[in-house]
């Protein structure tokens, strides 16, 4: 079968739109760190958007930082790939030019370095996910004993964390002289700019002063809030869409039809205008970003760890689930819901509405499985700021600690038909050990959990509430499985 690229691309001129644009009169302006599905998906689709309305110069370089497979996935096809997006009522393919070259940072870091230093790159952005940081979710801190931030600390010029290659290129281009890049983090954290801002000073420090006094007073690191559901692609997928375009496609990618970027305007350089096609951009995207991390991403948990539990793969499936739909409707109408301030111009309930549909959407196939990988990362912001602020203002804690208390039972490692769980997380084994060493003792072991200082704050760690509520969770979940012990008190 051939392969999608500039030869064969023009065949799919009647079921595709298609750049529009000529791609190789393009120069990169962007370099972006983490090019996974989502970036492909997000960031690159509003970038193509400006780029066919003629827009120059604004093309991406992608690059990943662990392995080469969106490299050889998209080395074949000239960079060209596919995003279906599949709502409830069918399907729309466009193949989206806008990433110009895709480089490895394990396979040649200085090339990777090279390319960040030249002056055209006005942004370099990044998802790298939660633990790409390389910080303390609960303090916010460097995490100087991470092995990647001492390695790089020892090699700056063959770094391998997103955090070496930033100062290591900014410290490039201030000894040339070159203007500094704004540094756009596109990560589900809450001020991911100055979460991302921070760790960069902090080990910039370490290295030398003088760069972290240069960065400080030369770069800008804005806030964004990012949006689109875009589940892992699957070799079904590509065979499917093999099927449709009679082409293969290596490098597709899947999302809701759905799409929200609110970004800080705060760029210390030249930037794409992105409001032309959709963006908001903002002098404060805190509202929006609390909003959609502990509405969209705290009750995608919830449904994840829940949904896992009681044997559903996808999270249409557990929508499905009449006690876990209701669950989540009375998680945000409830819990959530109290502790988040609406931006200016949107409408509550209608989000909240929205968001339920949009999980149910029976297009996608987004595994629970994938949405609980990486917990101890994700629920800081997911679960434990909405429940720091029920806490003070005395609010309701009852759904906040059942989903505690089913991510403890997912980290535990076995789900309720007794077969063992791939939990994948920087501390699956300190906490699969802690869960097993209070097996027997819900309380215990509960306890035990909300003692890791890395991801609890002491006043959710020593809240007698969240521990007796969470452990009575617990209890009931390991006794009548989690359908059950929903539906005992929903209903
Ligand atoms: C999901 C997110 O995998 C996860 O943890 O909650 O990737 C979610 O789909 C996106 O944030 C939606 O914008």
């Amino acid at each position: 079968m051939q392969r999608l690229n500039n030869n064969t691309v023009q065949m799919l001129a009647d079921v595709a739109s298609l750049p529009a644009y000529e791609r190789d009169a393009q120069q990169a302006g962007i370099l972006h760190l983490g090019i996974g599905a989502f970036h492909r998906a997000h960031q690159a689709w509003y970038t193509e958007a400006l780029l066919n309305k003629g827009a120059q110069n604004w093309q991406i370089i992608g690059a990943s930082l662990r392995s080469a497979t969106v490299k050889d996935q998209l080395a074949g096809q000239d960079g060209l790939y596919t995003i279906v997006e599949r709502g409830p009522d069918g399907e729309k393919f466009q193949v989206v030019g806008a990433v110009k070259d895709v480089l490895v940072g394990p396979q040649a870091p200085a090339t990777l370095l090279e390319a960040m230093s030249h002056p055209a790159i006005k942004i370099v952005s990044l998802t790298v996910t939660e633990k790409g940081y390389c910080h303390d979710p609960a303090s916010g801190n460097l995490n100087a004993s991470h092995p990647d931030i001492v390695h790089d600390l020892a090699n700056p010029e063959t770094p391998r964390s997103a955090i070496g290659y930033i100062v290591s290129a900014l410290n490039v281009r201030r000894l040339a002289g070159t203007q500094s890049f704004t540094v756009l983090s596109c990560d589900n954290l809450p001020n991911n700019g100055e979460v991302l801002e921070k760790v960069v000073l902090q080990y910039a420090d370490k290295l030398d002063g003088d760069l972290a006094a240069w960065i400080r007073a030369n770069t800008t690191f804005p806030c964004t809030m990012i949006d689109r559901i875009v589940p892992a692609t699957t070799d079904t997928d590509r065979q499917e869409l093999e099927g449709k375009l009679g082409l293969r496609d290596e490098g597709m990618v899947l999302a809701e039809p759905f799409s929200q970027w609110v970004i800080e305007d705060k760029f210390c350089s030249d930037r794409p205008a992105w409001e032309d096609v959709g963006a908001l951009l903002v002098d404060d995207v805190h509202a929006y970003e609390i909003m959609k991390l502990r509405l969209l991403n705290g009750s995608h948990s919830l449904l994840a760890y829940t949904g896992y539990l009681a044997g559903f793969d996808y999270v249409s499936e557990v929508m499905r689930e009449p006690v876990l739909a209701k669950l989540c409707q009375v998680f945000m109408d409830r819990e959530v819901g109290q502790t988040v301030q609406v931006p200016a111009g949107f409408d509550m309930e209608e989000y909240k509405v929205q968001l339920r549909e949009r999980f149910s959407n029976p297009g996608l196939k987004h595994r629970t499985w994938q949405i609980a990988m990486d917990g101890s990362q994700k629920i800081p912001q997911r679960w434990l700021q909405t429940l720091q602020a029920q806490l003070e203002g005395e609010g309701n804690i009852d759904l906040l600690c059942l989903a505690l208390a089913a991510w403890i039972r997912y980290v535990g490692g076995t789900d309720e038909k007794g077969q063992s769980i791939d939990v994948q997380d920087p501390l699956a084994a300190e906490l699969r050990s802690l869960c097993e060493e209070h097996h027997n003792d819900p309380v215990a072991r509960v306890n035990a959990v909300l003692s890791v200082e890395a991801v609890f704050p002491p006043a959710i760690a020593n809240s007698e509430s969240v521990r007796a509520i969470t452990a009575d969770w617990l209890t009931r979940i390991q006794n009548q499985g989690v359908l059950a012990a929903v539906k005992a008190v929903l209903s």
